[in-house]
């Protein structure tokens, strides 16, 4: 008899197969099934036939620059090697003056994003980020200003005893556009408790995701894997982002976060491995039926893994980055920027077409691919 379906071996998971195909929404229990199969090769085929029925043969890009504006930070949380305390001789806290002007730096008119998170500051005020804000905005009146996680709204808002909203209002007026998906780790409170009890909750994060997508702002949202949780957590935090999804629409992008373990209090748990890092991806795609878009990020995941992640259901690898902190203080040794070439080859080379974008998904039209001065 003709086996009709060759890539699963994983026989159990036919009937997951089938509500995929058939565009059903997954369950809990699929979502375990999914994550506790070692059948890497069906996960991916499964993704794959949903990334490409939302969005044929395009691989997402965009040109944007990584801003870290402190690494002071009150909580310590375990997972963490970025943030350092005050005192420490090696902490940093720019000035404005400083912040506009690495912004700047090898600037050019292809850039089309700042992505901006830092530590949670004991005293830089919301009006001093608000200056910050108008200062970028004045300066590059046309780059998007992605920034602040839930976290730092909850911090600011906890703080300087502002309501949520209110924090939110201030930062919109002063040209913050849209938020990134960071800080939400994984909302599961035992594990909470151990890699990042200094943090909000995760229902405080989730909280603060449907105020500020109901206030008109769009955000991402992230999941940090690899460490001390296991599957049940995971396929958890999933649901939960699909159901506050439901609810608001807000989320326009999942970014599956690889834990790296350098310099943070969690060494020992290692490092994810290549076949864990293409599972999220797969999961997250099939799971997330009402999330447009999955980043495979190519600073966390490497950028070879980060290719292959585009034929396991990721359809957007993030951008030239050009300075990230974050990743590289926890031992990351990826490059710090690629060029938009080298985005372009991975794509391409993964027989992907390769789509620049803006935050918001509106395709970038260059006139030529290298007509224009890029960074690093
Ligand atoms: O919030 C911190 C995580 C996040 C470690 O929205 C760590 O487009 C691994 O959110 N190992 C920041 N992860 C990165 C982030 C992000 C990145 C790219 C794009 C977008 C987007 C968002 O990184 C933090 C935290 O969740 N993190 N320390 C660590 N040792």
């Amino acid at each position: 008899m003709i086996d009709l379906q060759p890539q699963i071996d994983d026989r159990g998971l036919l009937p997951v197969l089938e509500k995929a195909k058939a565009g059903e929404r997954l369950s809990y229990d699929d979502g375990l099934r999914l994550f506790r199969s070692p059948d890497l090769l069906a996960l991916g085929y499964m993704a794959n036939l949903v990334r490409e029925r939302m969005h044929g043969n395009v691989t997402y890009f965009n040109v944007n620059r990584h801003i870290n504006p402190t690494d002071v930070c009150v909580a310590s949380c375990k997972l963490c090697a970025f943030g350092k305390k005050s005192k420490d001789p090696t902490a940093y806290t720019m000035s404005l003056e400083e912040i506009w002007h690495r912004a700047g730096l090898g600037y050019s008119e292809a850039i089309t994003e700042f992505h901006i998170v830092g530590g949670l500051h004991p005293e830089l005020t919301v009006d001093w980020f608000c200056d910050m804000l108008r200062g970028l905005k004045q300066r590059f009146p046309n780059v998007h200003l992605k920034a602040f996680t839930m976290v730092e709204i909850a911090y600011f808002a906890k703080r300087f005893k502002i309501p949520v909203e209110e924090v939110l209002r201030r930062l919109k007026e002063a040209g913050m556009d849209s938020m990134p998906g960071g800080g939400a780790e994984i909302f599961s409170e035992r594990v909470r408790r151990i890699i990042c009890d200094h943090k909000i909750d995760g229902g405080e994060w989730l909280d603060i995701a449907r105020i500020a997508h109901k206030m008109g702002l769009k955000s991402n949202c992230t999941m940090l894997y690899g460490h001390i949780e296991n599957e049940e957590d995971r396929v958890d935090h999933l649901v939960k982002l699909r159901e506050v999804q439901d609810e608001t629409g807000g989320f326009v992008t999942y970014i599956p976060l690889a834990f790296h373990p350098d310099n943070t209090a969690l060494e020992h748990v290692g490092r994810t491995t290549g076949f864990m890092d293409l599972k999220n991806i797969a999961v997250a795609r099939l799971m997330l039926d009402n999330i447009p878009h999955i980043k495979a990020y190519w600073v966390m995941m490497t950028p070879k893994i980060a290719q292959i992640a585009q034929r396991f259901g990721a359809d957007d690898i993030d951008g030239t980055v050009v300075e990230e902190r974050i990743y590289h203080d926890a031992g990351s040794d990826v490059v710090q920027g690629l060029r938009r070439g080298e985005l372009l080859r991975l794509i391409r080379e993964a027989g992907r077409e390769p789509v620049e974008r803006d935050t918001a998904y509106r395709r970038v039209e260059r006139k030529d691919e290298t007509s224009f001065a890029i960074l690093v």
